[in-house]
């Protein structure tokens, strides 16, 4: 089988991708994009094969929402329904423009960064050697996703 590629270059959405070299400690996941004007949510999931949910789980749901005055909600879904919720009432996206999502995968968290600052800490709730594909959907558009790291 065909390795899956270290980069996908304008993905029409909703979107679903194998992460390349799966995943594993160090890889970085870059997706840049551009938040629609008329922005209600976007979420990118790390999730357990390419279903959709509730037919697969989710290993971590990033979800901002400009419908909910402007916060983003982490979570993962598993055993059929969605699980603790980790909110951030801070919004680093805005309506309209660009943007960059850098996820840091280490052995215990996703780190995330946007535009080139901290913003968020996931601790795995599911186990890294489960997770192997990637979802996007929502208010955006995508420009790239892209996979860097130890191979
Ligand atoms: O609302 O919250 C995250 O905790 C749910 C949403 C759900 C998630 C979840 O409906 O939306 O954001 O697949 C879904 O339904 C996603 C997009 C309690």
């Amino acid at each position: 089988m065909a390795a899956p590629p270290a980069l996908y270059y304008k993905p029409p959405l909703p979107f679903t991708g194998a992460i390349c070299g799966g995943m594993r400690d160090g890889l970085i996941v870059v997706i840049s994009g551009s938040v629609l004007q008329s922005c209600c949510r976007f979420q990118i999931n790390f999730q357990c094969g390419s279903g959709q949910v509730p037919q697969t789980e989710v290993a971590f749901h990033f979800n901002p929402r400009f419908d909910e005055g402007g916060c983003v909600v982490c979570n993962s879904f598993e055993r059929g329904k969605w699980q603790q919720e980790e909110r951030t009432y801070e919004m680093p996206f805005c309506p309209g423009q660009a943007f960059e999502i850098r996820i840091l995968v280490t052995y215990s968290s996703f780190l995330v960064a946007v535009n080139g600052k901290h913003f968020l800490e996931f601790k795995h709730r599911i186990p890294l050697c489960r997770v192997d594909t990637i979802n996007v959907s929502g208010d955006l558009s995508v420009a790239s996703i892209s996979f860097q790291g130890p191979p």
